[in-house]
């Protein structure tokens, strides 16, 4: 008898994973380095490397994006040497982004210089391993736990050591390394959801039950092009000894029964929706081998979000964490190897990234902290830039990335500067740049957020935006939608300028008092 039932067709990144697992091109780097990027296999360089957070750049061919992970977003001065070590070499080609996840990337990257700079990373503690394609992303949790008076969990440790049950210590963990697509995991330790937990497939949130102090747990949350939703509650409450074990469970059923046919609709949402959030609920509990206790009532995000940016005492007498605003993220050599010496000599050498692209310095003591302002550095990151330029966020757009279809960074700044020039802002304006509706710059999260799109103008087609509005962060957080389509950049400015000054209480500089 034949067998009628056809075989199910594999899309093409299911089926180059079934062909060879993502981490088995971690040994023939050397072998990589001596073909070159041009000779090599191309489902090898386009896709497989990414399992060691190496992109190839279309737009730069040859000229590979490193995508590191940096746990917490905290790393070392030492490591961050390395960093600008590596970078160094590249000139004009290197470059280190901070991420809308904490992170790292850098930029430049010769696939000749891959297996020492790998060896580099193990004699430092560094790791890049999973952070592409169908792995978990660099996991975030709070930038100021440990050091903030009014923190309830210091995330550090848990964030750890989630990372290493997802990657093996660092040396790439096969068992998660074929999920259905990517995947998000942020925890919360502040009052003040600093890492978005909303946006996130797990999120937890401190939450006290019975007395005791745990996490309530959120699934589900993530963006596309296709689709955005907010985390759901998993009604589940967590003790943190239990933080790893949950996502070890819940990665195992997304990994066995996340869809995988159509990847638009591989995420954890998708299985919630098909399964229903009970079932999947049950499905997690029956991998974990107990039974979850119910969330708690409420959890402890009472805070509107904070932007850590300035001197902000710690909750250690004596010592403060300063903030600095990088620019849209982006970092150049000089600059790592600046922040690493600062980092030394005024702080404790630790070095800490925010999901809106900045640097934290932790650990300085009160005696330092105006040496600490003298530095050239400080003069241009700033720790009080002005309202619109500090608390504006931007993907990597057309400049690295091939799914763009606007110029972002470059653009954001110039125009946050024309706006800055014109205009009076009394309070930060948290505007998000995207170049795509993939949305890695998040902005749905945004009080003004501007997805890239091609639009008509005048018979041409020329880069534009679409116009998102209502994005709320911290306690009640939401997400904002789209209010205004196809607006073409160069019109951009006006339309900015009425906002602000109609809905956040701007003022044009010429209608203000001299005093002002
Ligand atoms: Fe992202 C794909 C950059 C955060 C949603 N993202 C990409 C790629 C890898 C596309 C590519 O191959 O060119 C981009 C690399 C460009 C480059 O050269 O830099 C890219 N994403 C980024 C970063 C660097 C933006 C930034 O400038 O900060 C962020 C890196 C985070 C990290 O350290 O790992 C980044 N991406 C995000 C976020 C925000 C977040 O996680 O909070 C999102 C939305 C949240 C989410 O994923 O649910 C996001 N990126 C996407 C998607 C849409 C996912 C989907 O389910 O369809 C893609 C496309 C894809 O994966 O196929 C994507
Ligand atoms: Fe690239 Fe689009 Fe992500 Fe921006 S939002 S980094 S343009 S994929």
């Amino acid at each position: 008898m034949t067998d009628t039932l056809a075989a199910p067709t594999l899309n093409k990144f299911e089926k180059l994973k079934a062909e060879k697992d993502g981490l088995a091109v971690k040994a023939e780097l050397e072998h990589f380095a001596r073909l070159g990027w041009e000779a090599m296999d191309e489902t090898d360089r386009d896709h497989r490397l990414k399992w060691l957070g190496v992109f190839f750049r279309p737009v730069t061919p040859g000229k590979f994006m490193l995508r590191m992970r940096v746990p917490n977003g905290i790393i070392t001065s030492g490591q961050t040497r390395v960093l600008g070590e590596i970078l160094q070499r590249y000139g004009d080609d290197g470059n280190a982004d901070i991420t809308t996840r904490q992170n790292f990337q850098l930029r430049g990257i010769r696939i000749e210089d891959l297996p020492e700079i790998f060896r580099k990373f193990d004699q430092a503690g560094l790791t890049s391993i999973q952070s592409g394609m169908d792995n978990v992303r660099n996991i975030t949790g709070s930038p100021v736990a440990g050091i903030d008076a009014d923190e309830l969990i210091d995330t550090r440790g848990l964030v750890r050591k989630v990372q290493d049950m997802i990657t093996n210590n660092g040396r790439g963990n096969s068992s998660f390394s074929n999920l259905p697509r990517k995947f998000n995991i942020a925890i919360a330790g502040c009052r003040d959801n600093s890492v978005h937990a909303e946006i996130n497939d797990i999120a937890f949130v401190p939450a006290f039950k019975d007395g005791t102090l745990g996490f309530n747990i959120l699934v589900g949350g993530f963006f596309s092009g296709k689709r955005c939703e907010a985390a759901i509650p998993l009604n589940a409450w967590v003790d943190p000894r239990d933080v790893v074990a949950v996502c070890e469970a819940i990665l195992t059923v997304y990994r066995n029964l996340g869809l995988r046919a159509n990847r638009q609709k591989a995420r954890l949402m998708w299985l919630i929706d098909e399964m229903g959030l009970e079932p999947f609920r049950e499905a997690v509990e029956k991998q974990l081998g107990y039974a979850f206790t119910p969330a708690a009532a409420k959890d402890e995000i009472l805070w509107d979000k904070r932007d850590h940016i300035g001197i902000h005492a710690q909750k250690q007498p004596g010592l403060n964490y300063v903030g600095l605003h990088v620019p849209v993220g982006r970092l150049y050599a000089q600059d790592l190897f600046d922040l690493a010496r600062i980092a030394e000599v005024y702080g404790s050498g630790e070095i800490r990234l925010t999901v809106e692209q900045n640097v934290i310095i932790p650990n300085v003591p009160d005696s330092r902290v105006s040496a600490l302002l003298r530095e050239p550095i400080v003069k241009r990151f700033s720790i009080e830039p002005q309202n619109l330029s500090r608390a504006l966020v931007s993907c990597t757009g057309a400049q690295f990335c091939n799914f763009a279809l606007i110029e972002t960074k470059n653009r954001a700044v110039a125009l946050m500067q024309e706006l800055e020039q014109d205009l009076y802002c009394p309070r930060p304006v948290r505007i998000h740049w995207t170049g795509c509706p993939n949305s890695c710059g998040q902005p749905q999260v945004a009080d003004i957020g501007l997805m890239g799109t091609k639009v008509r103008k005048d018979g041409k087609t020329v880069e534009g935006v679409d116009l998102y509005m209502g994005g709320k962060v911290g306690k009640h957080a939401e997400l904002g939608t789209c209010v205004r389509k196809s607006i073409p950049c160069e019109d951009l400015k006006p339309i900015l300028q009425e906002i602000l000054i109609e809905q956040f209480g701007a003022r044009l500089w010429s209608d203000l008092p001299e005093s002002a």
